[in-house]
């Protein structure tokens, strides 16, 4: 098993923080795409695509006031938010359970459905360096 770099997730306060960011990786050369929307997560993700390397970044537009996006950058402004990693379809199981074997904390008993068609897991940030990591696999077998 080898996971794969799939987005850093960028907490961004609103719309217009959002298309500041947009208008400097425009500046960069790297153009915006896809968006969508995750309520569950209580933001809107706003993808930008990096032609030379496998993933993306994610600018998480907060929705929900009282989501836990909203709340990080209550508590620690914009910025990176976390790293997100790709497995294959069947190992995220095994390997939350080989997480919490050796210790490692995960934010949720069982993996949940996210957006692009994943089921995700995080890995806090009390036990991954101060970083909060995602880890996720494909939900159907196309992925
Ligand atoms: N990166 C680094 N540190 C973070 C963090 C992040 N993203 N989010 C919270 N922390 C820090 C807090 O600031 C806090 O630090 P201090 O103890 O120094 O104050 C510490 O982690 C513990 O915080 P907590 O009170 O236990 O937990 P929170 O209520 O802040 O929630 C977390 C933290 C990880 C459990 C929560 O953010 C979570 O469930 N995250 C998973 C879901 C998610 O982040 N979704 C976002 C969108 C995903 C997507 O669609 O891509």
């Amino acid at each position: 098993m080898a996971a794969t770099l799939n987005h850093i997730g960028i907490a961004v306060a609103d719309l217009t923080g959002v298309e500041g960011l947009k208008k400097l990786f425009a500046l960069l050369g790297l153009s915006s795409g896809h968006v969508e929307s995750v309520p569950e997560q209580g933001v809107r993700a706003h993808f930008v695509t990096l032609p030379k390397a496998e993933g993306h970044l994610e600018f998480l537009e907060v929705t929900d006031p009282a989501g836990t996006v909203a709340k990080f950058i209550e508590k620690r402004g914009p910025g990176i938010h976390h790293l997100s990693f790709l497995l294959k379809k069947g190992e995220l199981q095994p390997l939350c359970q080989r997480l919490r074997a050796e210790g490692y904390r995960l934010t949720y008993d069982q993996p949940r459905a996210g957006a692009h068609e994943m089921l995700i897991n995080f890995i806090h940030p009390a036990s991954a360096g101060g970083i909060l990591i995602e880890i996720m696999e494909p939900l159907s077998d196309k992925g």
